[in-house]
């Protein structure tokens, strides 16, 4: 309709601009056609009136032959002024509108600026806690920073407390080893102690009757005490232990390292069995001069009259002697019945040049071909021909058979290992005992 409207003043714009431009052109050519005096015509001069005769004709031309132009507006043409009262009205309202868009843009920028301001706001909010969380994260920091220090010191700590509990293990340890061989000692030195304290127990009544019966006529418990009542001759006497009263022969050893020796057992010749049964062993057999074993019964009886040392003298087929002592002998010591017991042998402190063949059998029973009492799974004394206080088997072999040097069987001759080891049957071995003399009665 808009569009409309303005196509039709634009039509009659351009209408009235070619009418004016073509009334001013006439006017202009008249005006110098009246200057310039044309060559009399004999029509006369057009006349040039306004809207004498014509209705609505703007300007009339009148020629000398009398015909006539008129030059027309057109009456429809819309006012003027009305369109530019229209268009004062649009630039009216389009100052208006760009007042009110200036307005709107100042309201926009004050709408802006208020959001700036909050968003300054805001953003001092922000930076603010942007501050506050810095903060917290340098605490933090610091926090962790004194937590890894108190980590390092806790690990320094563990780290100590660490050592400090390896030492004390290690201290422990010590300790727990330097009581284990006190209790070690304890235990050898109380398997000693109590046989003497037994030995003194069951000697005691006659312990004062043993230098006194000396003196004064009384019978011998052993070959100590024949040498304390003055006899110096090696050979065959009789003693009378305590427990077995009727008494028995034995050899004394009058000579040998201050005498006092009662013999339990010698070998020289090979003139006696030595594989013998239980029965044997217990009662004793051979010739007391000769080769002979005194009996386990007799040795027992002799042993737990007090403390006795041991001594074994041995000799090899090249006239080599060697001895083994011992500071502690005796047999069924700790038995009630020491028959039936097997005779356990208490033997240790050692000395000698022979070397120790004998401290690995201490505590053991003794067998015999017919009464097992050893540790193997086998008959040791039936395996290695003789009769002794085997373990598993032994390290002495002193009633074995009577083999003469070096054999090719093993361990079955008169053996003492640490001196010639398993395959030499000695020549010589005497066995002796001999109570224990306290120091002053040296
Ligand atoms: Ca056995």
């Amino acid at each position: 309709m808009y569009e409309r409207m303005s196509c039709s003043y634009l039509l009659c714009t351009i209408l009235l601009f070619v009418a004016v431009l073509l009334a001013v052109t006439v006017t202009g050519t008249i005006l110098f056609m009246n200057h310039y005096q044309a060559p009399p015509m004999s029509d006369g001069l057009p006349h040039i009136s306004t809207n004498q005769d014509e209705a609505n004709a703007l300007v009339t031309v009148e020629r000398g032959d009398g015909s006539r132009i008129n030059i027309f507006i057109d009456p429809n043409c819309p006012d003027y002024n009305s369109n530019f009262m229209r268009l004062e009205g649009v630039q009216t309202s389009l100052l208006h509108s760009l007042t009110d868009h200036d307005s709107d843009l100042k309201s926009v920028k004050g709408q802006d600026r208020a959001l700036l301001v909050s968003l300054a706001e805001e953003v001092a909010k922000l930076s603010a806690h942007a501050g506050q969380l810095k903060m917290d994260y340098e605490s933090l920091r610091r926090g962790q920073s004194s937590l890894g220090q108190d980590l390092n010191t806790l690990q320094t700590e563990q780290g100590r407390l660490i050592q400090l509990l390896s030492d004390s293990q290690i201290n422990m340890v010590k300790v727990v080893n330097s009581v284990s061989d006190a209790l070690n000692a304890m235990q050898k030195e109380n398997v000693g102690l109590k046989a003497r304290v037994k030995a003194d127990l069951q000697r005691a009544p006659v312990r004062g009757a043993r230098f006194k019966g000396c003196s004064n006529g009384s019978r011998p418990r052993d070959c100590g005490d024949l040498y304390a009542s003055g006899q110096r001759e090696d050979g065959i006497y009789s003693v009378f232990p305590i427990h077995h009263p009727s008494g028995f022969q034995v050899y004394c050893d009058m000579t040998t390292d201050g005498g006092g020796w009662t013999v339990i057992q010698r070998r020289e010749d090979g003139s006696v069995n030595f594989f013998r049964g239980w029965e044997s062993y217990r009662e004793g057999f051979g010739k007391i001069t000769g080769e002979h074993w005194l009996g386990l019964k007799q040795i027992h009886a002799l042993s737990i009259q007090g403390n006795y040392e041991l001594r074994i003298d041995l000799e090899d087929f090249e006239n080599n002697t060697a001895y083994a002592q011992y500071g502690t002998f005796g047999v069924g010591l700790f038995s009630v019945d020491a028959d039936d017991d097997g005779y356990p042998l208490t033997v240790g402190d050692y000395s000698g040049n022979a070397g120790d063949s004998l401290l690995k059998h201490n505590g053991m029973k003794f067998t015999t071909k017919d009464k097992d009492n050893d540790h193997s799974e086998n008959n040791c004394a039936s395996f290695y021909h003789g009769a002794w206080w085997y373990r598993n088997c032994h390290t002495s072999n002193l009633n074995g058979q009577y083999l003469r040097g070096q054999h090719t069987s093993y361990a079955d001759g008169i053996e003492w290992s640490s001196w010639t080891g398993w395959q030499y049957s000695l020549k010589f071995s005497e066995i002796k005992i001999r109570p224990t003399r306290d120091p002053e009665n040296k």
